[in-house]
């Protein structure tokens, strides 16, 4: 099977994209990511990936996304996107990693070859391979790697040009479909908008007196969406005022704003308060490739710290789970809606959740949650750093467009279902689209911030990163909730947890960064500090005895 692999074409293009020299690359959370200036030859690898990816699909279309999302900007990684819009079908995650690490020409080809025999590829068969990037200044040689890469195999290339990461999953997924019973809509940037802004002025049909959403586009790709979106939405319907729109300014991106940044710090994007912001005024940041998003607000004076309240994911969960119930059961049907979460999850949320719907818990990362998400009719998914969207099961889109309703009031509903269908970006976590959402879910209850925050009330608690000299020394289970190495951590860990009042904490390796990352939570505001320090010092001594 491995035969007819253009062998010397390979070596010879692989000659203009050396691999350098002791660097290890692995494919991680979401997908293969690093500093820019040693990413050349793995995107050159990816390129002939995706081709070998699209081949095993009888040329379905994959794509590849340059980004590396909320990392620095000197940072840059890819995402691949499968046919149907969704995360790289995880078997194939391990073949990755031997291809990017291969260190001479022959074991590039023999790591190609293991994955041309283990998937039984017929490489007669054609490739379509479609392309974005963000607005790092690394992508643009990055892109050119990747096109290397698929011209050695011949593959068919779309350059999608300057992209947020979910439109280049909407691509995908409408390249596939265009022309089925399950076409998912037209396959352009333009087509995009066009879906979202025609389901949202379905769902909030009157003009509105709501002032406008501030957003912090975190000096990224979003910023062109949203001003691009803006054209599509009549300013009566829904008013903006975007912030944070250097896409060109030298290390704007992500720094000091963007989704990271606030969730993490949980504080307004530095600047912020000079801005003349109200009390009660609707914010939200976006993050560098705009698939992950989180709100905020203030209570009081914006250079006051206690002021400012977050609406993460976790909080925009729930805020979709009890609208989209609601409409459940008014539309007459019976659909099962569930919610997934990952260990981040405020306990709080989940406790809130547990009481309405069926939870589940994944490792971090949108591929588990994703998945994990498809086994309710409606899955609702978000990770509390904001990167979420809501699935609809085949079954659901056919229950929503074939019931017969029994009351006026059981048709709007399935027609607010049908379409929401089409404004949530069911293929993946979609800054603008989810912002959407939760546009629509607060002009339908006429709920400012502070009405959708009374739901529950946040447990304190803090993400801290600790850098270590081997991450990977760090294992664990349990949805990643306990450790399994080093020996003897997690006992040390559980100790310490023990003695603080509804107390949480995990410890796991970044799977985008160099780093570890300490999640701790507790009743008691004041205990928060000595218990997140306290497991990230557990973590640094552990580290050091190696
Ligand atoms: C990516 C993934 C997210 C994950 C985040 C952090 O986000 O898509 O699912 O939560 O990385 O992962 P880790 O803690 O392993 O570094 P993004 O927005 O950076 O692509």
């Amino acid at each position: 099977l491995g035969e007819g692999l253009p062998t010397s074409l390979i070596a010879a293009a692989s000659q203009q994209h050396p691999k350098p020299i002791n660097q290890t690359f692995t494919y991680g959370t979401a997908g293969l990511r690093t500093r820019a200036d040693i990413l050349d030859s793995t995107c050159f690898r990816v390129g002939l990936i995706g081709a070998l990816r699209s081949k095993k699909l009888k040329g379905k279309t994959i794509g590849l996304m340059v980004t590396a999302s909320h990392n620095p900007e000197q940072d840059n990684g890819v995402k691949m996107v499968d046919p149907r819009g969704e995360m790289l079908e995880a078997t194939w995650e391990p073949f990755c990693t031997q291809v990017a690490n291969a260190s001479t020409d022959e074991e590039l080809i023999a790591s190609l070859e293991k994955i041309i025999s283990h998937f039984k590829i017929d490489l007669s068969a054609p490739a379509s391979v479609i392309v974005g990037y963000d607005t790092r200044p690394s992508c643009k040689q990055l892109v050119q790697a990747i096109i290397d890469g698929l011209s050695a195999l011949g593959a068919h290339t779309i350059d999608a040009g300057l992209k947020t990461t979910p439109q280049l999953h909407y691509l995908v997924k409408c390249i596939n479909t265009e022309g089925t019973p399950e076409s998912y809509g037209e396959p352009s940037e333009q087509g995009y908008y066009r879906k979202l802004a025609a389901a949202f002025l379905k769902l909030v049909p009157a003009s509105s007196d709501v002032p406008p959403l501030v957003v912090d586009c975190a000096n990224g790709v979003g910023a062109y969406a949203l001003t691009n979106l803006i054209k599509y939405l009549p300013e009566d319907r829904i008013a903006f005022r975007p912030m944070r729109t250097s896409t060109t300014t030298p290390g704007a991106l992500n720094n000091n704003c963007g989704a990271d940044y606030v969730k993490t710090n949980q504080c307004l994007p530095a600047g912020f308060e000079k801005e003349n912001l109200q009390p009660g005024e609707r914010f939200c940041s976006f993050d560098g490739d705009a698939d992950r998003i989180v709100y905020y607000y203030l209570t009081g004076p914006a250079s006051s710290k206690d002021s400012f309240r977050l609406l993460d994911g976790d909080k925009i969960a729930s805020l979709a789970a009890g609208y989209l119930s609601e409409l459940v059961t008014a539309a007459g049907i019976e659909l099962e809606l569930g919610c997934v979460q990952t260990a981040y999850a405020n306990g709080s949320s989940t406790k809130y959740l547990k009481q309405r719907a069926p939870v589940t818990c994944t490792p971090t990362g949108v591929k588990h949650l994703h998945h994990a998400a498809e086994a309710y009719d409606i899955g609702v998914y978000f990770e509390a750093n904001g990167h979420g969207t809501v699935l609809f099961s085949p079954s659901a889109q056919r229950k929503i467009k074939e019931a017969t309703p029994n009351s006026p009031a059981a048709q709007t509903a399935l027609e607010q279902l049908g379409a929401l269908v089409d404004l949530i970006n069911q293929t993946v976590g979609d800054a603008l689209s989810d912002m959407l959402l939760v546009e629509v879910i607060l002009r339908t209850r006429q709920w400012g911030p502070a009405e959708w925050d009374g739901a529950y009330e946040d447990l304190p608690n803090k993400i801290l990163k600790v850098n270590v000299k081997d991450r990977f020394m760090f294992k664990t289970e349990d949805a990643e909730r306990r450790l399994t190495s080093p020996p003897g951590l997690q006992e040390r860990i559980d100790e310490l947890v023990g003695k603080y009042k509804d107390a949480r904490s995990f410890v796991r390796p970044s799977g985008t960064e160099d780093c570890v990352r300490v999640y701790a939570e507790c009743a008691i505001a004041s205990e928060l500090a000595p218990l997140a320090n306290g497991v990230a010092k557990l973590v640094s001594d552990y580290a050091a005895l190696g």
